[in-house]
């Protein structure tokens, strides 16, 4: 039966319990706890199970740690020969397939066009692959001459045991000119590519934040933390920090270079946008440096101007806060004028979101302007502090995969270390509302009654659009086209669909346009694919 794109009758609870029912009774428990009706209660937030194994047989969303290290945080930077040591494919897979955009202007360096890998075969995996790593890693060092090469650990790596650690630390002080610094990040080592992320935050920070103390210029200086220039949204908002005047020195990691790392620690503040990713170099540079962070959204029009004013805020300097004003004055009128195009079209159309561990929640943001509700949402690997909020970080179960990922130590820095406000400054800002180091989550922006999913799946993905029938679909490219086979609008907000940018002024508008177009083509609502009118086979399962 072909999917009409109206709005079917089923509760909350009725959609759980049928999305649950064709599991094994084991699975199906399991599953449940993922799985959360929001009651949205004024004073708590409700429980959901997060950062979990999948369970073995189910057709995830996630990647693997290793992405989440070599692609995610590493892989937009730009300078640094990104060597990943295993067999071909791990690399071939992860070049240029995420859409993080990088400007190396006239003479920069740009590596990223560059596939790196030692290209492991049987005979490695039989013997070790030290020697070949280093032949990769001298090789790269003769042709490029490279400020750093970092050297990411696959699977098979960890399995035979090759000391990466060593063989950096050798081929680094061997050319005393570039920094060879190595990542632990197999593939399996945690149980998405969250674990990645952890890995990477850790050793950049211990092999490149706070080398170079030569002082910048500009007089706000920020870190934006956790923004990769997906679909250009990085050059947006340096277009909008820039009108506003104030100094981005280092994104971690969009359109990065080795130099912003290195340089971090110099800024007096970190603004994070993908908490999941990054909130880790954002606790380090405060306690080794003494920079405070804060959580921002550039995707929203309005998120983008409300995390500008909290930049303002926390300079607290009266010449920057008129100049964010008229920057937000200046480019709100074009914003206005694209939704007041669309949104006779686009409200009280729903949607549903299901991306890595932040924009889940970003993403509310833009269909809130467009008047679209937000039906069903979730993280792929999103822990719980994503979904309710950072205050459960003390009470997260640590559990054998998360003890897998080392917590390194970190101490201030007795020369580097300066506080960027006095004490009495930070207790007036806070006394004001202003919140440091705070991230209330996913679930409390959900309306009651919706569903929270962690680590929805394929069936579950096809079930939930059938029944509950959104008006769009977003997710990645794993399930675009079994959504869109549904007769179901899908956007990728993984690449943006070759879209984008969607942050910023700009990008708002470019969204809106975009989702206008997707929710108001007739064309899937038209879709019939051949099974549907002529099923060929018909199957149950063994324990029906
Ligand atoms: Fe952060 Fe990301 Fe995301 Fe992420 Fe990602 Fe990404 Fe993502 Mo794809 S760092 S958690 S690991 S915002 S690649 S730019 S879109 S899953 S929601």
């Amino acid at each position: 039966m072909a999917i009409q794109n109206k709005h079917a009758e089923w509760t909350p609870t009725e959609v759980k319990e049928e999305m649950l029912k064709k599991y094994p009774a084991k699975v199906a428990r399991k599953r449940a706890s993922s799985i959360l009706i929001n009651e949205a209660l004024s004073n708590t937030t409700p429980e959901i199970q997060a950062n979990v194994r999948t369970i073995p047989g189910i057709i995830t969303m996630r990647g693997c740690t290793y992405a989440g290290c070599k692609g995610v945080i590493m892989g937009p930077t730009r300078d640094i020969v990104n060597l990943v040591h295993g067999p071909i494919g791990c690399s071939f897979y992860a070049w240029l397939t995420r859409r993080n955009q990088t400007d190396a202007g006239e003479a920069g360096e740009n590596y990223m066009t560059y596939c790196f890998s030692t290209d492991m075969q049987d005979s490695d995996v039989i013997f070790g692959g030290e020697k070949k790593l280093k032949a990769a890693i001298q090789e790269a060092y003769d042709l490029f001459h490279p400020k750093g090469i970092a050297v990411f650990a696959t699977c098979p790596v960890g399995l035979i045991g090759d000391d990466i650690h060593a063989v950096a630390k050798e081929m680094k002080e061997k050319f005393g000119d570039c920094n060879v610094f190595a990542f632990s990040c197999e593939g399996y080592k945690g149980v998405s590519q969250s674990a990645g992320h952890h890995i990477a935050n850790n050793q950049v920070f211990k092999h490149l934040v706070g080398q170079n103390d030569e002082k910048k210029p500009g007089e706000y200086k920020i870190n934006l933390l956790g923004e990769y220039n997906i679909g250009g949204d990085g050059f947006e908002i340096d277009r909008i920090l820039k009108l506003c005047g104030i100094s981005n020195i280092a994104t971690f990691s969009g359109n990065s270079t080795y130099d912003q790392f290195a340089s971090a620690h110099t800024a007096d503040l970190s603004c994070v946008m993908c908490h999941r990713s990054i909130n880790y170099v954002a606790d380090m540079l405060e306690t080794k440096y003494g920079i405070p962070w804060i959580k921002v959204n550039f995707i929203g029009a309005e998120a983008t101007a409300k995390s500008l004013r909290k930049i303002g805020q926390y300079f607290g300097d009266k010449a920057l806060i008129d100049r964010i004003e008229a920057v937000i004055a200046a480019e709100m009128p074009a914003v206005k004028a694209a939704i007041a195009d669309v949104l006779p079209r686009t409200q009280g159309k729903t949607a549903m979101l299901f991306v890595g561990g932040s924009r889940a929640h970003h993403y509310m943001e833009l269909f809130g302007e467009l008047g679209m509700k937000t039906v069903s949402t979730g993280y792929e690997f999103g822990h719980r502090d994503d979904y309710e909020g950072r205050e459960v970080i003390p009470n997260l179960k640590v559990d054998a995969d998360s003890r897998n990922i080392e917590e390194i130590e970190v101490e201030a820095d007795p020369d580097k270390y300066a506080p960027r406000k006095t004490a009495e400054e930070l207790k007036a800002l806070e006394d004001g509302g202003f919140e440091f180091k705070d991230y209330k989550g996913l679930i409390p922006d959900m309306d009651k009654g919706t569903l929270v999913i962690d680590d929805l799946n394929q069936y579950e993905a096809e079930k939930l659009v059938e029944l509950i029938k959104p008006d769009l679909f977003c997710a990645g490219i794993k399930e675009k086209y079994s959504i869109q086979k549904l007769g179901i609008p899908m956007k990728q907000l993984h690449s943006y669909d070759y879209g984008g940018p969607y942050a910023g002024f700009k990008g708002a508008v470019n969204f809106y346009k975009e989702i206008d177009r997707l929710v108001n083509s007739k064309v899937w609502g038209y879709m019939k694919a051949p099974w549907q009118e002529n099923p060929e086979l018909s199957a149950t399962y063994v324990w029906e």
